[in-house]
């Protein structure tokens, strides 16, 4: 039967963007719990029509639900993850901070719905970075007709990012910089502001010289691609979007590349749209792809020095692919096999 559901984050980006996907996708629940922040307590939010109250996961009994998402940060996962699974529900986990865990399965549906098959030993599925989706998505086509010896990857990321206290400072640093040119904006998100400004850094830098969203890229596409020695290396870098992450992505592969048959196989992916077939100056850009659902890739072009390598461009948001249509794919496998 129908699963019961929390979703924990109710009240934030990606917790808006599961409720808007339940309803478009008619995913079926027995019931519906909203969880949030002790802040958010007494709220209500309106699911399929009907008005529910916000609880503050302090006071949330989660032996009441079958199955919770998590999308609350990864503190807030830290402390209730582990409170909601003894409590006997599944989670699907958007944060890091199970991702690596062996005993937690990291999905892609499209990729590696195989993991599903059996109910993980933590009682956690995780669901991967918001840049990561994306680009298994299109290297495991890539990977399964000519081989990745290497993937370089720059990204191009929105604010919606950091939820909606990046997309608020985003636009009231640019509304700032606008009426008062040349004075420094306090920024907390995003420092220096990202006002009409790029930033080479996404989450923390590491001993490396690596921020930690570049280390998630690599990490999570090895253990998703089942390719423990894959060569990702990655540049993230913060651009003035408010939503829809970018990524320039160059692939070199084992064998030469015809460029007809790449665009052939990306375009036979699952839930991917080719930008080519109508004109190759078509391209896709965050602000006009139509389709939030699916993974947009243009600028397909085989190098003529090297025909083993190619470039991609590829636009998919970061909100519905990256993060809450993942979760909720992952949901629906999980009820179709049963392992709820
Ligand atoms: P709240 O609205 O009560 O702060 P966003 O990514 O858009 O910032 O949203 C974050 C989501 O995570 C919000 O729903 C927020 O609730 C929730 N949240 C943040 N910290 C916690 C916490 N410690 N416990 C539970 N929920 C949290
Ligand atoms: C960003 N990728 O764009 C981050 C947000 O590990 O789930 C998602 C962080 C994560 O800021």
């Amino acid at each position: 039967s129908a699963p019961r559901i929390a979703i924990v984050g109710a009240t934030g980006a990606v917790g808006g963007t599961l409720i808007d996907l339940i309803e478009r996708r008619g995913l079926r629940y027995r019931a519906v719990e909203l969880v949030a922040s002790a802040r958010s307590a007494g709220a209500e939010l309106t699911v399929d029509g009907r008005s529910y109250p916000v609880h503050a996961v302090e006071d949330f009994d989660f032996s009441t639900v079958d199955l919770a998402f998590f999308s609350a940060g990864t503190e807030a996962s830290e402390k209730w993850v582990p409170v909601a699974t003894a409590a006997g529900a599944v989670v699907i986990d958007n944060t890091i901070a199970f991702r690596m865990d062996p005993d937690t399965p990291l999905v892609v549906p499209q990729v590696n719905a195989h993991e599903l098959d059996r109910r993980p030993v933590s009682g956690v599925i995780a669901n991967p970075n918001c840049s990561t989706i994306p680009l298994v998505r299109v290297l495991r086509g890539i990977e399964e007709r000519w081989g990745v010896r290497q993937a370089v990857v720059s990204t191009y990321q929105a604010a919606s990012g950091l939820g909606h206290p990046g997309v608020d400072e985003l636009k009231e640093s640019s509304r700032a910089a606008l009426d008062h040119p040349g004075e420094e904006y306090p920024g907390k998100e995003f420092v220096p502001s990202l006002a009409f400004n790029v930033i080479p850094k996404i989450d923390r830098f590491l001993d490396t010289g690596f921020t930690l969203e570049e280390q998630k890229m690599l990490q999570e596409s090895r253990k998703i691609l089942g390719l423990p020695h894959l060569d990702v290396t990655t540049t993230c870098v913060r651009v003035p979007v408010v939503n829809g992450h970018s990524e320039a992505v160059w692939i070199e592969c084992q064998a030469p590349v015809d460029r007809a048959e790449l665009v052939e196989v990306i375009a036979a992916l699952p839930e991917v749209t080719v930008h080519d077939r109508e004109s190759p100056r078509e391209f896709p850009t965050p602000a006009t792809v139509k389709d939030p659902d699916r993974v947009h890739v243009g600028r397909i072009r085989v190098n003529p020095n090297n025909p083993r390598a190619f470039w991609l461009w590829v636009v998919a948001d970061n909100l519905t692919i990256g993060a809450a249509l993942n979760a909720i794919q992952i949901a629906e496998e999980l009820i179709a096999r049963g392992t709820l």
